[in-house]
């Protein structure tokens, strides 16, 4: 039977872990269990057996990690094929009278995507495209893609499986604590992103125990319409006794997914921790329970990497000042590729309140498709909006598609059936909400009934590609008053009827009303708080124009959907500090301070390294350092821990101060006086730790004063440090550790110099450590930042 209609009546059971399994036989740590599908076929028949017995309607191969990064092309082959006849003769052998399934397990890559890693997207759907295939060849039923903690990858993984086979995905992520992503993600992003890519079933396995993760199954539950997944640990892991144990036993563990599944999970299973009794317990414990109906939710959704945007709630603002149509500025900044412009662009509109941002990057004479790309790539690693990319080109269009980190708008189709037909196919591929103009090969009809009928005509081609309704925002155009007096009436009557007897949301390009007339905005406001009345769902628009932003807020708490009027409140007090809408019609960067201390510091905490670098300029570099790049840093730090910030953020905005540091490296020549010492300094970040920003300023200013230092880079071993200081003598050794998890490597460190080099010197840095602190893990001095270092290194050293 297919597992799809299989699942329309019936509540589908996984598997459980396999590794811990595979340790108990005898893999031994920092051995590929993938290899034991060839090495220990028994072994590996023998676990899947004991699951189908236990009661599994699916078994995941032993190919977790099983990608071309890891083994040659020959191998991950052998090693697929094995793994797939491995699981089916497990259910050959299983006595189960239950319905079986092999599914191809597939896990993160164990690389970290650009721009936080240095792997490039195309690269990972290459990577996975291979296991993919292989999968197919030997002959999976299913694709299972699991673990996925970043939804970039999650994306290039869905990508790969999409397009090398037409076998039901799964697709599964793995939270923290926090409900998200390690790169932000929340569940409702993920499902938007996932089910516009067609998954077969999305949901979650890994990361807590089953109660810790209802929050995050619950939102599955309300915003999916496909079956949702749950395969959660046996509680949180902790070690004890030199082994990693879990608190929750198969009981336990059965009741809370029997919970699971009377809220509505359809597809479970279990992961580390658990084994076949877990499996067999819960099999039995909800034998008696009704699997709960699959219901569509209809819901109209973008997403970004870490945000979903629902249409519906209140009316939704798309930033339209990324589009060079008469903007000088832009249009060279385009032409420069200067991608910080952009950026800038971007910012300023996602402060102003904007929920979306347009992007139409189309000039004469530009490779559109690479500039629409780099832009939509540029633009989500620093604004945390959903993009609506904006283009007449299907191929720009869909460069910028395969590329976007999320569920975008697509900016548009119309009725001439040329255009529907490059752009559904695109949306129905990659995901997204497209925005339909109600024009066709005849032009915009003078009436509503006119324009109502071309949406129909959409829907109805739509439905043939496969493309739902709620997938659909119709733009009825706004005209120019001034050429067509009764334009606006018109686009308001068609607002009216879209919702009202088509039941479909709306957009509106709102500033076109006003073309030809003076005091544009004083039009465009009034003529956007009609549209809202008339039922408009989201308008392009200027967020840098007081006027739209009053009329908006007053809407907002006018109509009760401001509670406590909190938001206009907080307008209110923002609104001197707002740009005039004649000023907000120019340029972004006017919104930035240009003096350099604290422009330097939003460029940083922004994560513009361009702009960073160019702001680096000061007589003083150590107080550019210490005033200006630190504290920024510090912002980010803290609004990482606060969940404000995320991983990505985090990462640009290091960058940034890289870029203005290495500006500073270029204007402090080294001292000349560094032929005086005859043993160099050492430093390194220790084992675990990645943070170099620190150590590099330390090293840095330690040459500015005239000390050879060797560096040995981050995440450096106990043993490489002291090898080094015992080849080169080295009178003192200087240690860098950022977090309380890599403060054990440095005591490590610390011990194993002082007994191979006893003459050399400990001096330790880093945020998370004290001086109390340091003098506890036996270092001989801390430095609280690179000044003291120098101190130190004069006294010892000379
Ligand atoms: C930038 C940054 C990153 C960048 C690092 C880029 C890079 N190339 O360094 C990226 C994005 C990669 C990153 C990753 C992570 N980060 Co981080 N990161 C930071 C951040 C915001 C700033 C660090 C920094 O560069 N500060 C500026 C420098 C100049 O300051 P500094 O290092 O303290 O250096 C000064 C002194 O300490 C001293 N000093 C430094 N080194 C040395 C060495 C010697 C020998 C001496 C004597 C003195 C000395 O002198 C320096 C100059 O004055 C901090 C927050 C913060 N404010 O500290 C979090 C922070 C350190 N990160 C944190 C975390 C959790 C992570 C991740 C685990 C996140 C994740 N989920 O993946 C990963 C870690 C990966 C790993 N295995 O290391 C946590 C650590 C929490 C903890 N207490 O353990 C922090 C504190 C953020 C937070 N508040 O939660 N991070």
């Amino acid at each position: 039977m297919k597992i799809s209609k299989y699942l329309k009546n019936h509540i589908l059971y996984l598997d459980g872990s396999m590794g811990t399994l595979l340790q108990s036989e005898g893999l031994l740590p920092g051995e590929y269990p993938e290899r034991w599908n060839i090495s220990h076929p028994d072994i590996v028949v023998g676990i899947h057996t004991r699951y189908y017995d236990a009661g599994s309607n699916v078994v995941l191969t032993n190919t977790f990690g099983a990608n071309s990064l890891k083994f040659s092309p020959e191998e991950l082959d052998a090693i697929v094929s094995a793994a797939v006849a491995n699981a089916r003769e497990a259910a050959r052998r299983s006595k189960g009278t239950q319905e079986k399934w092999v599914g191809l397990d597939i896990g993160p890559s164990g690389r970290m995507l650009k721009p936080y890693g240095d792997l490039d997207f195309e690269d990972a759907v290459q990577v996975f495209s291979e296991t993919v295939k292989a999968g197919v060849r030997a002959g999976a039923d299913l694709i299972f893609i699991e673990t996925m903690n970043d939804s970039y990858e999650t994306k290039a993984a869905l990508l790969a499986a999409k397009e090398n086979c037409s076998l039901p995905v799964f697709v599964s992520n793995t939270y923290g604590a926090d409900g998200r992503l390690m790169t932000g993600a929340s569940p409702a992003a993920m499902v938007a992103m996932l089910e516009g890519m067609g998954a077969d079933a999305v949901g979650v396995n890994c990361s807590l125990g089953p109660k810790a993760l209802i929050p995050v199954i619950e939102e599955y539950l309300r915003t999916a319409s496909v079956p949702v997944l749950c395969k959660p640990n046996a509680g949180m892991p902790r070690p004890q006794d030199g082994k990693t144990v879990f608190d929750i036993g198969p009981e336990e563990f059965s009741l809370d997914m029997a919970d699971m599944i009377s809220r509505g999970v359809r597809i479970a299973g279990g992961c580390c921790g658990t084994d076949p009794e877990f499996i067999r317990r819960l099999v039995s414990r909800s034998a008696g329970l009704d699997p709960l109906p699959i219901v569509r939710k209809n819901i109209t959704v973008v997403s970004s990497y870490t945000r979903a945007v629902e249409f519906g709630n209140v009316p939704v603002l798309i930033g339209e000042r990324i589009n060079p149509t008469g903007k000088k500025l832009l249009k060279h900044a385009l032409k420069d590729h200067d991608m910080d412009y952009l950026l800038e662009e971007g910012i300023s509109q996602q402060d102003q309140g904007a929920h979306i941002l347009d992007v139409n990057v189309g000039l004469p004479g530009i490779d559109e498709s690479a500039m629409l790309r780099d832009a939509v790539c540029a633009l989500q690693a620093v604004v945390g909006l959903p993009l609506q990319i904006d283009s007449a080109s299907p191929g720009a269009m869909e460069s910028a598609l395969r590329r976007y980190n999320g569920k975008p708008m697509i900016n548009s189709v119309n009725g001439r059936e040329e255009s529907m037909r490059a752009v559904f196919p695109l949306a129905k591929k990659y995901g997204g909400v497209i925005v339909a103009l109600t024009l066709d090969e005849n032009g915009i009809p003078d009436t509503a009934a006119g324009r109502v009928a071309i949406a129909r005509k959409i829907l109805a081609t739509a439905r043939k590609y496969g493309i739902r309704k709620k997938d659909l925002i119709f733009d009825p155009l706004a005209m120019a008053v001034s050429a067509s007096p009764g334009a606006a009436d018109v686009a308001l009557e068609s607002l009216r009827i879209i919702r009202s007897s088509l039941g479909c949301h709306t957009s509106l390009g709102v500033s076109n009303v006003s073309f030809g007339l003076p005091n544009r905005d004083m039009i465009n406001s009034t003529f956007f708080v009609m549209a809202l009345q008339s039922g408009l769902s989201a308008a392009i628009m200027n967020p840098r124009s007081a006027d739209m932003m009053k009329a908006y807020r007053a809407y907002l708490a006018l109509q009760g959907k401001d509670a406590d009027f909190k938001e206009y409140l907080k307008f209110c007090n923002e609104l001197p500090e707002m740009t005039s809408s004649a000023v907000a019609t120019q340029s972004g960067v006017s919104a930035l301070p240009l003096s350099s201390g604290s422009a330097l510091q939003e460029a940083i905490i922004k994560g513009l390294k361009d702009r960073a670098a160019d702001l680096a300029q000061a007589d003083d570099p150590l107080e550019l350092i210490n005033k200006h790049i630190i504290p920024a840093l510090d912002v980010v730090g803290k609004g990482f821990e606060k969940k404000e910030v995320y991983l990505p953020q985090l990462l640009m905005s290091a960058e940034a101060a890289k870029s203005a540091f290495e500006q500073i490296k270029k204007r402090m020549p080294a001292d000349s006086r560094a032929s005086v010492y005859k043993h160099p300094f050492i430093i390194a970040t220790v084992k675990g730790d990645i943070h170099d920003i620190g150590k590099n300023i330390v090293k840095l200013l330690l040459e500015n004063y005239g000390f050879p230092v060797i560096d040995l880079g981050k995440d450096v071993s106990p043993e490489t440090i002291v090898n080094a200081v015992v080849k080169y003598h080295a009178p003192v050794v200087g240690l860098s550790a950022l977090m309380t998890t890599t403060v054990p490597a440095m005591e490590q460190t610390i011990k194993l110099v002082k007994e191979k080099a006893p003459w050399c010197k400990a001096v330790v840095g880093g945020s998370v450590l004290t001086r109390e602190y340091a003098e506890l893990i036996g270092a001989d001095h801390y430095a609280k930042d690179a000044m003291e270092t120098v101190r130190f290194a004069e006294k010892v050293m000379s």
